[in-house]
């Protein structure tokens, strides 16, 4: 398996004034772990080409017109293991770093890079131990709530059961791929659960749907492949007929501008060789976006 580097190209290659971590409102953090994939990997190389790529994103949102980067933008190291871990041990580190670091204390906004997407829930305990009431918006094609896995209890198809761990507010959108027993034991939840279709059918009735189940505090959570995979092709486990880039970042703008996002991740980026850098240009343009819409440029 790759080793990915400990030192990594920190987003945008700002000048320094704009990426020290003590005074940036935006953080980044590479989580570049992938220990219970069980299709395509690569996953481990996300962070890594995701900055790489991330210097081509202009700096000024072409919707909101403003200078995002202004609140300034700091990439953190790695969170990585330094030898082989078990996912529960992975589980912990990821844990307790956020918490050493406060990333949900200092009222800085991280955004995790992943990464598989069992990097989500020990982030969530983190950011649910300091923020009441929080919920969880999680773009993803896939439901992600079975009890355990392959992997085991950490698998990240087991990731949104986990969450539910830490919090029950939970709403999961562009869902299209999900299990019996997942449905069965998790039928209660299905009016919290928004797929595709209903994305296409019904826009504006979604995001109230969503809007309406969402707490006032919310982490968000992309897996790249709630995306059709015409747009990020570069990911494990891509499922045809997702949402597009307009449906997602139409969403993203309603919820950051309705609700006190406090952070955010994007996982299941997977570099493929050769010139195929969609994916990754579609994770830094997103991580662009998510800047863009909290950021509020009167302070
Ligand atoms: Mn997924």
């Amino acid at each position: 398996m790759d080793t990915p580097p400990a030192v990594m190209p920190s987003f945008f290659r700002l000048p320094s004034e704009r990426c020290d971590p003590a005074r940036a409102k935006y953080l980044i953090v590479p989580v570049p772990y992938e220990g219970t994939v069980c299709f395509l990997r690569g996953t481990i190389n996300g962070p890594e080409a995701i900055l790489a790529v991330s210097d081509q994103v202009e700096r000024f949102d072409e919707e909101l017109r403003i200078d995002y980067t202004k609140a300034g933008i700091a990439t953190l190291p790695p969170i990585q293991p330094q030898h082989d871990v078990t996912p529960e041990e992975e589980f912990q580190l990821i844990y307790e770093t956020v918490r050493e670091r406060r990333l949900f204390q200092t009222g800085q906004f991280p955004i995790f890079l992943g990464g598989e997407h069992s990097i989500t829930p020990p982030i969530v305990k983190a950011a649910a131990e300091k923020n009441a009431d929080i919920s969880v918006l999680q773009f993803d094609a896939h439901a992600d709530l079975r009890n355990s896995y392959t992997g085991g209890k950490y698998s990240h198809a087991s990731a949104m059961r986990r969450v539910l761990d830490f919090t029950p507010n939970l709403v999961q959108v562009g869902i299209r791929s999900f299990s019996e027993e997942e449905y069965t034991e998790k039928k209660e939840r299905i009016d919290k659960i928004i797929t595709p279709a209903q994305v296409c059918n019904d826009y504006n009735g979604s995001i109230d749907s969503i809007l309406y189940n969402l707490t006032d505090k919310v982490y968000i959570t992309v897996d790249i492949d709630a995306f059709d995979p015409a747009f990020a092709p570069g990911t494990g486990t891509p499922e045809p007929g997702g949402l597009d880039w307009f449906q997602v970042t139409g969403i993203l703008r309603r919820v950051c501008e309705t609700k006190k996002v406090i952070g955010a991740d994007i996982v299941e980026t997977a570099p493929f060789g050769g010139n195929n850098v969609i994916t990754e240009f579609l994770a830094a343009r997103l991580t662009a976006k998510l800047i863009a819409y909290t950021a509020n440029p009167e302070q």
